[in-house]
């Protein structure tokens, strides 16, 4: 009997040590692969940081994945120990022991310890998301149902709407449901302050590989930054159920070096200067253009 189990025990570590070899493989086979800023299938892990904010994600949740391993093997060796030098078989009677002043003593303090050892480098992480160091530009998001509006308030303070692609109008290459019409432009190595607000609903500006999320509240102006480190197309999503659109509202960001960013708003300023005015303050209509809109505002209202 003993030597059947010692046979089965060995049989399952061997199966057990195959499996946990394959997984490994598995993981390093698919990271491997994963070297662009989108969601791929059968993708373990994080997104590969773009900005120094995400680099200090990933290093916080490694981090922690060490402590929790150390913690579960210690409490997993205290259990096995109890099961194996504790069984009913083993102590026929019991102890009745109850208290030990030193245990206790010891198993609140010490959890008390790790958790001080998490917080503190978990606040300075969220004091260096909360605030931009030394700006350089402005951004301004705002969440509509369902797509998003971008404005470059001093780079000429244009602005445009940013919506999906449908699935029957991608080209190659780009992602079903992730795809925007007019992505977001953005210069690389430049510190970027991210203004984010709504007029309808609750949105959320959900940028993965940026560490970026904000939310898009009415009436409230919250803020983010990001500066990223490489050229590159990323992508994201509104993660605020916001409506029955609510997964058709992609973030596209095209990373680019600053001199094609300079080209790009030069463009940018005469292809949208003829779409509808950006959000925030617009200047007052030129004195012809007045009555139009007056006439306009009229019909609408006796119409009604
Ligand atoms: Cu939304």
């Amino acid at each position: 009997m003993g030597r059947l189990t010692g046979t089965l025990l060995r049989r399952g570590a061997a199966q057990a040590t195959w499996l946990v070899a394959a997984m490994l493989i598995g993981m390093a086979a698919l990271s491997g692969t994963a070297s662009a800023e989108q969601p791929k299938p059968w993708e373990l892990g994080f997104q590969p940081a773009a900005t120094p904010i995400t680099q200090r994600i990933h290093a916080f949740h490694d981090e922690l994945l060490v402590i929790i391993f150390l913690i579960t093997i210690f409490v997993l060796g205290l259990l096995l120990y109890v099961i194996v030098r504790f069984n009913a078989k083993r102590n026929p009677v019991p102890s009745r022991t109850t208290h030990n002043t030193l245990i206790e003593v010891l198993w609140t303090v010490v959890p008390v310890l790790i958790l001080v050892t998490i917080a503190i480098p978990s606040f300075k992480l969220m004091y260096y998301m909360d605030r931009v160091p030394k700006e350089s530009m402005t951004i301004k998001v705002t969440g509509h149902q369902w797509y998003w509006t971008y404005a470059y308030p001093d780079n000429g303070g244009f602005g445009f709407d940013s919506n999906m692609v449908e699935a029957s109008s991608l080209k190659p290459g780009q992602p079903r449901i992730l795809t925007a019409d007019n992505p977001l432009v953005i210069p690389v190595d430049t510190n970027i302050r991210v203004q984010v607000t709504s007029t309808d609903v609750i949105h959320s500006f959900f940028i993965p590989s940026f560490g970026v999320q904000e939310y898009a509240i009415i009436g409230r102006l919250n803020e983010a930054w990001m500066r990223v480190l490489h050229p590159g197309t990323y992508y994201g999503e509104c993660n605020q159920i916001c409506g029955v659109n609510h997964s058709y509202m992609p973030i596209e960001v095209r990373a680019v070096s600053k001199a094609d960013f300079q080209k790009w708003v030069v463009d940018a300023k005469k292809k949208f200067a003829a779409d509808a005015p950006a959000p925030g303050p617009q200047p007052k209509p030129a004195p012809d253009a007045a009555p139009k809109l007056a006439d306009a505002d009229a019909t609408t209202v006796a119409g009604n």
